[in-house]
């Protein structure tokens, strides 16, 4: 028995979110959901001195100590309490995250839990986050290293996963004591203003979350240049990622963090549970239609077994629930924009041309409205071919094939990229030796896409710098400030 949701009877309008309160008044865009074509909802334009606006009161907020000054329990107070909210609120965010994303509600909602696991972890790392010691120094001198926040951060998130790249990050800033100005994505908004009603009600002060909406080319890149934002968190496409570090350069030197694109390998051993492996590999590559930065896009399967793999995958991914993302029995929702849509379309068609063979998917889904792309596999790639080396974005799985494992570990580390990974082994050895020599930020060994809040993220070479979540996600946002202590008279200089 399933559910199907329904549309909303008109789009609704958004305000930004700046020093505490929703404002209105701009030029609006209007955002139709990718499964239905229907418009959903419409968000604000906003010009460069709302943004200017917004990164005063960012500052102000900081400067004034209203946040960084609290206790990191009292600011984990406020965490916990917007952890809640979240858990009342889940259905309701979660439903706006397909209207406007076009993922799965029942994925949805799970990526709320996670969400909300997201807000658990902030509050306790706001609470152990501490700086370090030096009582080796000798008698009369002694070292502390204190960590305190960067200051006002500046956060561009993209359309994949706009709620939950957010919260990976979100809480971290604030468990930091930072304060910031987040530019979500123009076509997914609606879900970060969200996340402003839900941290007022927690207690958040004013002016220390605010929410600019607007393009990439105006309002994000305004922010990556913008001489009083300290940090630069942006999760994106890899040319935008550059393009941060250019304007991190010409500004200010701001501290950046990225998360930029993937080519990630999933590497099938012929002792392997091949069952299991091929699940693995259909769910890595069509979660969230593939458009997800560790989609596992290439496979790279151990040669005796390769034939028999890839049909078990084929069949795997002949069998996946593409559909209307409002039905709760759907796996596959819809691709979230026409540009995307059309690039995955093209790089089909170009892995054809350039002699791939198709063993499933391979089209465009027609459900009569909206867009949708069945799960694609490609056998016979070769790692010279465009679909081998760049990022798809879609649910478009490469399948190349190896006869050592050092060839697995040399087709698996030729790429740009290095963010995530996958190895399917239950030999010991081969599990480790290709966990300790593929170069990825996140690496699973039997499974893929498991993970919480607790372990950090974040990529190797052109997938990105720093890491978000964990720790390390509270650490990401603060500096280290060394400070020597005296203790007793100094030995005197000037003598004689
Ligand atoms: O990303 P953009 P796009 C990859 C994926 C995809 C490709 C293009 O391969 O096909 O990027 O997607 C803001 N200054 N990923 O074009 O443009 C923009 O408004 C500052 C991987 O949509 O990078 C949005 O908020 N900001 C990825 C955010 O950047 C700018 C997730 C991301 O958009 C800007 C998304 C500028 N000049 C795409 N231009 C991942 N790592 O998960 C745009 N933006």
């Amino acid at each position: 028995m399933t559910t199907l949701l329904s549309l909303p009877h008109s789009p609704r309008e958004f305000g930004f979110y700046l020093d505490g309160a929703f404002h209105g008044g701009r030029p609006l865009f209007e955002r139709a959901s990718p499964a239905h074509g229907v418009p959903v909802s419409r968000i604000p334009k906003c010009t460069v001195a709302d943004l200017e606006a917004a990164v005063v009161a960012a500052r102000r907020a900081f400067e004034d100590r209203r946040w960084a000054g609290l206790s990191g329990a009292a600011r984990g107070a406020v965490l916990l309490r917007a952890a809640d909210i979240l858990r009342r609120r889940r259905d309701e965010i979660a439903y706006w995250e397909v209207l406007e994303n076009g993922k799965p509600i029942s994925q949805a909602r799970g990526e709320i839990d996670h969400c909300i696991a997201c807000f658990e972890v902030g509050a306790g790392a706001a609470r152990l986050l501490h700086g370090d010691s030096f009582n080796n120094l000798g008698d009369s001198l002694f070292g502390m290293v204190l960590r305190e926040p960067v200051g006002v951060v500046g956060l561009i998130t993209p359309w994949n996963f706009p709620f939950l790249i957010l919260c990976e990050r979100v809480p971290f800033i604030l468990a930091s004591g930072c304060t910031m100005v987040v530019k979500p994505s123009e076509v997914t908004s609606a879900t970060t203003l969200l996340l402003a009603e839900v941290l007022a009600e927690a207690g958040l002060p004013n002016g220390v979350y605010n929410v600019i909406t607007g393009s990439g080319r105006s309002i994000g890149q305004a922010l990556t240049e913008h001489p009083d934002v300290d940090m630069l968190s942006f999760t994106g496409s890899t040319a935008v990622g550059r393009s941060c570090v250019h304007a991190a350069a010409d500004s200010n030197f701001k501290k950046l963090g990225l998360e930029l694109g993937g080519k990630n390998p999933i590497i099938v051993f012929a002792d392997s549970d091949l069952e299991d492996a091929a699940d693995g590999a259909a769910f890595g590559i069509s979660f969230n239609t593939g458009q997800c930065c560790v989609s596992s896009s290439r496979l790279i399967v151990e040669r005796s077994v390769a034939a028999e793999f890839e049909a078990l995958v084929a069949a795997k991914m002949a069998r996946i629930r593409v559909g209307d993302p409002l039905d709760a029995a759907t796996q596959v929702g819809a691709i979230t924009t026409a540009a995307q849509n059309d690039t995955i379309l093209g790089y089909i068609a170009r892995g054809t041309a350039e002699g791939a063979q198709l063993l499933a998917g391979g089209q465009a889904v027609d459900l009569g409205r909206g867009q949708y792309i069945a799960p694609t596999l490609f056998a016979g790639v070769t790692p010279d071919m465009a679909i081998a080396r760049e990022e798809i974005f879609g649910p478009v799985l490469c399948s190349l094939r190896f006869d050592t494992v050092e060839e697995a570990i040399a087709l698996a580390n030729d790429t740009v990229y290095g963010l995530a990974a996958s190895v399917w082994t239950k030999n010991i050895d081969k599990a480790l030796t290709v966990t300790r020599r593929v170069r990825a930020g996140r690496f699973w060994v039997n499974t893929i896409m498991a993970g919480g809040p607790e372990i950090p993220l974040g990529g190797f070479r052109q997938s990105g710098w720093g890491r978000e979540a964990g720790m390390s996600g509270v650490e990401e946002y603060t500096q280290t400030k060394s400070v020597h202590v005296e203790l007793g008279k100094r030995a005197h200089w000037v003598t004689g």
